[in-house]
């Protein structure tokens, strides 16, 4: 019979490969403290992927799909309450409350450390701890750090060694006395002697994503989902990241990094920030107009959701995707929206939360114009069009490695990095804002960086339409206080040589009827373009209050026939009433960070304010 792990009866564990002895003493502390079942040292092998996947598979957590028609791949679906990132449970703990700053939720560290205590005490009785030894960045690259997770979901282990590397070869890196982030995730559901395991375990009463900045601990309880339970994404390589990148002199941000390659084969890398919901996966992959293809123009994805930036001894700076696969939102996805990751995900893919069809493959609302006749629903219910309801989950998930993208850069695991000539920045805005401004220079960049805003949406939480500012598109990932982060980004420009351009964009504006005005998708193609004409010198620019625009002219137009310079006009069309309302806003913005605002920004909001 199983008996719960206690002092007198410790884990069973694998055995340990780790030569680390603080790494091994932790283990021993978090599993005196949770009292698993069992300790699993995940070794990251082929293997034990596959046999994680079949236990899931028996237990009933994993559905395998049709292995003609999806081969390799499974469908998880959650708890109806677990369902997407939480950020009203996600907090920053530092020991001052001013530097989690009001972008924030706070707790004393103490206080916290008590509530965790209780929670994680036996939280794993009757399960498994896995210990998953992480490298977020490649191998041994200068740009890369490690970490390690403890946690009590197979379904986390298995998503892990998609989006990582992980496993024996990152404790080699380790050594003896190697660094890492302590990450500890528990779903927050043990199991008593002969209980029956639920689907999809978690806590409903319970869910904490919790941060201490000095100690760069993460632990995470109750949810099991995505952001909260992936610890490596969006706890490590953005929270704790930016703490560690602000300490260090560089930069962790949520941005996608994509390379554009010319006919003459010279190539860009951009890195570009977009808040939840605003394409930055189908700009990743972005597959270009046929006439650009034609002409020899390439798009290729390093990364599609955060960017590790530093310094390189060449005075530029140099970005490696941190994560080795994607997590990312299934809807909408489709050969109009986004052939090259409907490519990516064909096989050897985890599915969340997306619909079940009767052949064993999965659907999602926009894979297809007409919905399939029956299907199975993100929850396993039966589901026909007139059901009145989603077939998947709005925040339905596909996670794949990185390598089956077909868009996938050559240099995308270079352990250097690779050297970025812009930074574009971009929000969904109906109004207002034009489709393409280039700053007056860094500073002026940083501005509009931190001033930066978009609409929610349907699958953002709160009301839809609602304009929320969101500066660098960091708003639930910025690990401390907003206004250090932008004193930290005008210091990153004076100290590089050869600072990236920095661009904002607005691919949503919406005419007087309502309608998009820009078609977006592979027509950005064009816009990427101009950003690459104006990096080399080949163009100049029209100066207005706001920013560097394009002339209409210096627009690659073939191929897109019927875009007047009328609807031109309408795209970039400054309205000084818009402005002098944005203007009131960033004023806002900066009230509510005003004790660590930088002088700079107030200056950079002067000038705009006069210029307008
Ligand atoms: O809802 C979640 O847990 C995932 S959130 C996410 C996942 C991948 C990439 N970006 C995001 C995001 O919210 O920015
Ligand atoms: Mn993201």
């Amino acid at each position: 019979m199983n008996h719960p792990a206690t002092a007198a009866h410790p884990a069973r564990s694998s055995e340990c490969p780790a030569d680390h002895a603080r790494l091994k003493a932790w283990v021993t502390e978090i599993a005196s403290l949770t009292r698993p079942e069992r300790i699993e040292w995940c070794d990251g092998s082929e293997e034990e992927y596959d046999r994680l996947c079949a236990d899931m598979v028996a237990s009933g957590m994993l559905v395998k799909l049709n292995e003609t028609k999806r081969p390799g791949s499974f469908l998880a679906r959650s708890d109806p309450d677990d369902v997407a990132r939480m950020e009203e449970r996600t907090f920053v703990c530092s020991r001052e409350r001013e530097d989690a700053g009001p972008n924030n939720n706070w707790v004393a560290p103490g206080e916290m450390r008590a509530t965790l205590g209780r929670l994680f005490d036996g939280c794993m009785r009757g399960r498994t701890m896995y210990v998953i030894p992480f490298s977020m960045g490649p191998l041994g690259s200068p740009i890369a750090h490690i970490g390690v997770e403890l946690t009590d979901s197979p379904y986390v282990v298995a998503n892990m060694k998609l989006m990582t590397r992980m496993g024996r070869k990152v404790l080699d890196l380790l050594g003896r006395d190697g660094y890492f982030v302590p990450c500890v995730h528990s779903v927050g559901a043990p199991l008593a002697p002969g209980q029956k395991d639920s689907r999809w375990p978690s806590n409903r009463e319970h869910k904490y994503i919790v941060h201490y900045p000095e100690t760069k601990e993460i632990w995470s309880f109750g949810s099991g989902y995505g952001g909260n339970a992936l610890l490596g994404k969006k706890c490590l390589a953005l929270r704790i990241a930016s703490i560690m990148a602000k300490e260090q002199g560089w930069l962790a941000e949520h941005m996608l990094i994509l390379g554009i390659e010319s006919p003459e084969k010279k190539k860009h890398y951009i890195a570009a920030a977009f808040p939840s919901a605003c394409g930055k996966t189908n700009l990743a992959m972005l597959v270009p107009p046929r006439v650009f293809r034609d002409r020899g123009w390439k798009i290729t994805t390093v990364g599609e959701d955060i960017a590790w930036i530093k310094p390189g001894k060449d005075g530029r700076l140099r970005a490696i995707n941190p994560e080795a696969g994607a997590f990312g939102v299934a809807p909408g996805t489709s050969e109009t929206t986004n052939p090259n990751c409907l490519r990516a995900v064909a096989h050897d893919t985890i599915f969340t939360n997306v619909a079940l069809a009767p052949d064993g493959d999965v659907w999602w609302e926009g894979l297809t114009k007409e919905p399939p006749k029956e299907l199975t629903d993100w929850q396993g219910k039966p589901w026909t069009p007139g059901s009145g309801r989603k077939a998947a989950h709005p925040n339905a998930r596909f996670t794949m490695s990185c390598a089956q993208i077909p868009s996938v850069d050559p240099d995308w695991e270079n352990p250097a990095g690779v050297p970025i000539s812009a930074f574009l920045f971009g929000g969904r805005r109906a109004t207002a804002v034009p489709l393409v401004t280039e700053a007056f220079d860094w500073a002026h960049g940083v501005y509009l960086a931190a001033t930066m805003a978009s609409e929610t949406t349907a699958a953002s939480v709160g009301e839809v339409g609602v304009v929320r500012r969101d500066p660098f598109a960091m708003l639930p990932f910025c690990g401390y206080h907003y206004g250090d982060y932008f004193t930290h980004w005008l210091g990153m420009g004076k100290s590089i040589a050869q600072a990236p351009r920095i661009f904002g964009v607005n691919w949503f504006r919406q005419d007087a009827k309502g309608e998009f005005i820009w078609p977006g998708f592979g027509e950005n193609m064009r816009v990427l373009k101009w950003i690459v004409d104006r990096i080399e010198g080949r163009v100049d620019a029209v100066r207005t209050p706001l920013g560097l625009h394009p002339r209409f002219e210096d627009i690659e137009w073939s191929g897109m026939d019927g875009f007047t310079r009328e609807r031109f006009a309408e795209l970039t069309r400054v309205e000084p009433a818009a402005w002098h309302r944005e203007v009131a806003d960033h004023a806002a913005l900066f009230e509510k960070l005003r004790s660590r605002m930088p002088r700079e920004l107030y200056a950079q909001r002067e000038a705009l304010e006069k210029a307008l």
